[in-house]
């Protein structure tokens, strides 16, 4: 295992850059924007910043959908002005990690224009083509994950091509050593002008089953199973790791829809030279029915305790984990797992109590550390992000579902719930842009923005900055060893940390209700490291009573 890396030591920030500050009023976040807030994020405390894409895109995907991956979008800026964000990070001690998405490009990426002109075009090989079934159906009955088959006919060749993402994302053919080539190079390419590593976008589902089987006989159906976690995954990610990021200090986070454990275990573990860690999703799908995160079912505390303990003894002394629980996909974490409105403060710092003291690296979404809550638009019209628009269609235009149902899911589960604007203050449009927001500002930016939080010293904000201020000080909140404590208790979540001879205990509060908790360790209570609530004692004490959503870090004698 490694220990005393910065991968390892310091919080992850992730910005979404259309979404954090606009600085010339056309309603978009943009780099200039970023560099305005660079004292802030240095003020919060954390070390690095996982910037999501910059690159040119046609936005189909907001930013998801490269057409080049060495230039940057002129929505957000130009080159020097990226290079002017690096420098500011690094003058300030903050390291950048970009955005890594090569599972897919966009289809006005440079390759795919030649790779579709004809089959003996020398960029053929660089996405995945093949002929329609004899009756002219998709060449296997795959999904995408944005909803529809995964695979797109092409009239110029007649032929179809994988897309996993929208028809608008190919995907690259990683089977050709001459794309993956192209790959290192373009990563190399942004290692030499100094970024500190990448977050690589569904980097799992680069290697498909040769063949491409189907899944089952359905017509369309989830073909996961041939393309998470493929056959030469691994092969590709040392070849990756021993192409580029061995070369430098650069850390690497690689997503993975469907990873398991075992199989993360084994891709984070620094003998198998592949990546740091990984963003599991597991906990996030602890609430959602069959068929996915659309069918929006009440998680319960028990399944957050199991999902969490199983990755946390899984990786124990073999790999390392990332610590999220909400991102640019995701809902906002308040309104998801805590609560966004009587609780709302408390319950946010309990979340992040929970974030910042398990084993890992924890991850910080914009907004987080204000305890920006989920939105509800009136209507469909005023959503942007494309897998919410397409599930919309398809649940209510073409299966003739109820209007009312789709909405509450999508207020559920929608991914503009987190990219909603900043909320920086409360002038007009949350002090994010002087014009027109390319997606609206949630209305409760009036109390919710970062200014007041500035202002008020018991504020989400300070407590993020004391918790990443502690982890600094004290390693047992960074390698510390996880342990549950009364696993089966169903309002509190309680475990402690080892770390040789040191031994914390934390006791969360997940409900609403005062909680009653017997711990063992409670009489062993030797110190107050952190808690939400003000007035905890510090005396030795098994059994605790715990207000709604209060979290205490106690240090053991
Ligand atoms: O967003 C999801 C859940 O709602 C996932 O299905 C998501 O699409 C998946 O986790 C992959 O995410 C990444 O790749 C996508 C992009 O749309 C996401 O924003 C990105 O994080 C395609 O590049
Ligand atoms: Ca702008």
């Amino acid at each position: 295992m490694t220990t005393g890396a910065f991968w390892q030591e310091q919080v992850v920030y992730q910005i979404y850059p259309r979404s954090f500050k606009d600085s010339n009023g056309d309603g978009i976040g943009d780099l200039q924007g970023i560099i305005s807030k660079l004292d802030y994020l240095h003020e919060l405390g954390i070390g690095i910043v996982w910037l999501s894409p910059v690159y040119q895109s046609p936005n189909d995907d907001n930013g998801y959908d490269i057409s080049n991956y060495q230039a940057i979008m002129d929505e957000f800026g130009t080159m020097a002005d990226w290079e002017a964000l690096l420098q500011g990070l690094h003058d300030r001690g903050i390291k950048l990690i970009m955005d890594l998405v090569v599972n897919h490009s966009s289809d006005e990426h440079a390759w795919f224009q030649e790779s579709k002109k004809s089959k003996d075009n020398p960029y053929r090989d660089y996405y995945i083509w093949r002929p329609g079934k004899p009756d002219g159906t998709e060449p296997n009955n795959w999904l995408s994950f944005f909803g529809g088959s995964a695979w797109q006919y092409d009239e110029a060749t007649e032929e179809y091509y994988l897309h996993l993402f929208s028809r608008k994302q190919p995907d690259l053919n990683w089977e050709n050593p001459k794309l993956r080539q192209e790959v290192y190079d373009m990563m190399n390419f942004w290692m030499e002008k100094g970024i500190d590593g990448f977050r690589m976008d569904v980097i799992n589902c680069i290697s498909k089953a040769d063949g491409l089987p189907s899944a089952g006989t359905d017509r369309y159906s989830w073909g996961g199973e041939f393309f998470i976690c493929g056959p030469r995954l691994e092969q590709y990610l040392q070849e990756m790791n021993e192409q580029v990021l061995s070369r430098y200090d650069a850390m690497s986070v690689g997503e993975m829809p469907d990873v398991t454990p075992e199989r993360a275990a084994r891709y984070t573990n620094p003998d198998n030279h592949e990546v740091n860690m990984v963003f599991q999703f597991e906990t996030m799908g602890i609430d959602s029915g069959e068929g996915g995160k659309w069918n929006v079912k009440p998680w319960k505390l028990s399944d957050l305790k199991a999902v969490t303990s199983k990755w946390q003894y899984a990786l124990n002394g073999k790999g390392w984990n990332s610590l999220y629980l909400n991102n640019h996909d995701q809902p906002r974490m308040v309104s998801r797992f805590g609560n966004d409105t009587e609780y709302r403060k408390v319950s946010a710092k309990m979340l992040a109590t929970f974030l910042h003291t398990l084993q890992g690296t924890p991850y910080i979404y914009q907004g987080e550390e204000i305890g920006m809550t989920n939105v509800k638009f009136d209507s469909i019209e005023q959503y942007q992000d494309i897998e919410t628009l397409n599930f919309y269609r398809e649940a209510v235009e073409e299966q003739g579902g109820s209007p009312a149902q789709a909405m509450a899911s999508i207020y559920a589960k929608g991914r503009d719930n987190a990219r909603t604007p900043m909320q920086w203050d409360t002038s007009e449009q949350a002090g994010f842009t002087t014009g027109e927001p390319w997606l609206r500002v949630n209305p409760n930016y009036h109390s919710i923005n970062v200014a007041e939080s500035l202002q008020d010293e018991d504020s989400i904000f300070y407590y993020y900055q004391k918790l990443i201020q502690l982890r600094k000080e004290h390693p047992i909140m960074v390698y510390g060893a996880y342990d549950i404590r009364a696993e089966d208790h169903d309002q509190i979540y309680a475990y402690t940390r080892t770390l040789g001879d040191e031994r914390w205990l934390i006791v969360l509060n997940f409900s609403d209700q005062v909680a009653h908790v017997d711990l063992q360790e409670g009489a062993s209570v030797s110190e107050l490291i952190i808690a939400n609530y003000d007035d905890v004692t510090v005396e030795p004490q098994a059994k605790m009573d715990l207000r709604p959503y209060e979290a205490r870090v106690y240090k053991l004698k």
